[in-house]
């Protein structure tokens, strides 16, 4: 079985990550944060990239693709291996840009089917609330106003774009991202279960 694909975009803070923590609690998904596998990366002993993800992370800029696709590739493999049933995935947080993009479509031609996207959208505003409310705990070292910004004009520049894409081919279920997480969630569950 071919993994089956769900791509998680939206404004740093908009409620990826914690949306995807529910859908996974409600259906027979795998959440693969393109973030978290960075961050990962970043503090395994030995990696040769953890110098490069760090100021990538904190300039709020989009790591090369070479190295995000080959944690994703490498995760779902994994997951794969152990349970062969385990071939829905959210990949969250990617592809980010260009760039993203075409390293997806090259390594993953053919491997993967990309079903829809989740776009969940928010105001800067609340985008910038949020991460700078988590980051008084997060220890996240990209959750600073400074890096914000960074992030929100990365996201601006290069990610809505990538929305707007796959957009036109139909495949974009945009969610109001500024409820509380049980009224997006609501929406969530109404797509999923259409889409399934
Ligand atoms: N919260 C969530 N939902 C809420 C709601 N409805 N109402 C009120 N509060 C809500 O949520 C953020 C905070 O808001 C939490 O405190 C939560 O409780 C609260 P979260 O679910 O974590 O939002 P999320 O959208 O996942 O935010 P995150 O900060 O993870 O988004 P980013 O896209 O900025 O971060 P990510 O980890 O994906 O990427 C970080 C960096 O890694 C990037 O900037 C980039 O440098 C690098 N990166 C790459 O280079 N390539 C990639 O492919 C991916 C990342
Ligand atoms: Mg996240």
């Amino acid at each position: 079985m071919k993994p089956q694909v769900v791509f998680v975009l939206g404004g740093p803070g908009a409620g990826k990550g914690t949306q995807c923590a529910k859908i996974v609690e409600n259906y027979s998904y795998t959440h693969l944060s393109a973030g978290d596998l960075l961050r990962e990366e970043r503090s395994r002993t030995g990696s040769e990239f953890g110098q490069l993800i760090d100021t990538y992370i904190k300039e709020g800029k989009i790591v090369p693709v070479e190295i995000t696709i080959n944690l994703l590739k490498k995760a779902m493999e994994e997951t794969m291996k152990v349970d062969e049933k385990k071939f829905r995935f959210l990949i969250d947080g990617f592809p980010r840009n260009q760039d993203n993009l075409q390293g997806w479509n090259t390594v993953m031609d053919g491997k993967a089917d990309v079903k829809f996207v989740l776009f969940f959208d928010c105001s800067n505003e609340v985008c910038i609330d949020r991460c700078l409310e988590r980051g008084k705990s997060s220890g996240r070292t990209d959750d600073n106003r400074a890096s914000l910004e960074k992030r929100i004009q990365t996201y601006l520049q290069s990610t809505r774009p990538i929305i707007e894409q796959y957009e036109k081919q139909g495949k974009v279920h945009k969610i109001d991202a500024s409820r509380s997480v049980d009224e997006v969630f609501a929406d969530v569950k109404n797509i999923l279960e259409k889409e399934s």
